[in-house]
């Protein structure tokens, strides 16, 4: 079996982990699945191109979702490709000048930098449309989970979730009074959405019930708050080069933040907050949710 087939079958699953009764390595797992997911990336994505990569947070929840429950019923791989195909375009899109108009994502020039507006946009509609192509194509076989993944990835991609968010979020930047109610809406929708959905995506191919797939909804919406107001720490606290893109972006805008409704070490504090909310909901499914709640504290956490 070839290194990338072999890594596949491990990350489904198949093979069981050769330290089977020690403790999993949790930080090594992580990186094999970045490894199974750039793989795959290469795999269905039209044409290998040199890309800026990120720390493929979502498809590793995928995965890993998706391991929680066996991964039954079918290959993630293609899946954890589309959350990061719609990731990836929403940050291509939102670095552009009529949003949020930076020059630096993921420690390079910003799509819209390197090459032109025009190419940045088409790139990342290319990559929206490409990630429901993939779902299609990939999961034919089985239409009730095509159905499934398709319906809530576009419920995670529109307008009454991450693109509602990213409308509030410029309301609120033009100077439109924002209350915490407003910033609560905006990180649910801008960043939650697509972490719940790279949960429930990686639970439907795992063979979840539905009623699994609602806790693991649950558990997305406070994995995304940590993820979002750590967000907000790190542009108050790291520098540019750490986070690979501009720091202290939000207080130089005036920007609606936990930071700047609560100050960073209360922030800290409700990030964690929900860091353990998540894990508690992750404790609560059958199986071995180690590795979930392991990445849910680096989230809450994060350094970078
Ligand atoms: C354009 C419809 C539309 C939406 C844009 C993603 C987004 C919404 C805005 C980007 C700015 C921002 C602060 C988003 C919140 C989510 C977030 C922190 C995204 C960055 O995610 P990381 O850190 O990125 O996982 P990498 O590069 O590691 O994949």
């Amino acid at each position: 079996m070839g290194g990338a087939a072999a890594l596949g079958e491990f990350v489904l699953g198949r093979r069981k982990p050769l330290s089977l009764n020690l403790p999993m390595d949790y930080p090594a797992e992580r990186l094999r699945m970045v490894a199974a997911v750039e793989a795959a990336m290469d795999r269905l994505l039209p044409r290998p191109a040199e890309e800026a990569g990120g720390k493929r947070l979502r498809p590793v929840l995928v995965v890993a979702a998706a391991q929680l429950f066996g991964a039954r019923r079918a290959d993630p791989l293609p899946a954890a490709v589309a959350v990061e195909c719609v990731h990836t375009y929403s940050l291509v899109h939102d670095d552009l000048p009529c949003m949020d108009n930076d020059d630096l994502r993921r420690g390079r020039p910003t799509a819209h930098r390197a090459f032109d507006e025009a190419t940045a946009l088409l790139a990342g509609d290319a990559l929206l449309t490409h990630a429901f192509a993939i779902l299609a194509q990939s999961y034919a076989h089985d239409a009730g989970l095509v159905a499934g993944l398709v319906a809530d990835l576009a419920d995670a991609a529109g307008s009454r979730r991450l693109i509602g968010g990213q409308m509030e979020d410029l309301l609120a930047e033009r100077g439109r009074r924002a209350t915490a109610a407003d910033l609560a809406y905006i990180h649910l929708n801008k960043t939650a959405a697509m972490i719940e959905v790279a949960l429930t995506l990686g639970a439907r191919c795992g063979g979840a019930a539905e009623a699994e797939i609602g806790v693991l909804r649950g558990a997305g919406r406070d994995l995304g708050l940590a993820f979002q107001i750590s967000d907000d720490v790190l542009d108050a606290t790291a520098d540019t080069q750490t986070l690979g893109k501009t720091a202290g972006k939000d207080a130089k805008a005036g920007k609606l933040t936990y930071v700047s409704f609560h100050g960073v070490d209360r922030a800290r504090q409700i990030a964690r907050q929900h860091g353990e909310a998540a894990a508690a909901a992750l404790r609560s499914l059958p199986g071995d949710p180690g590795l979930l709640v392991w990445l849910a504290a680096g989230i809450a956490g994060r350094t970078h």
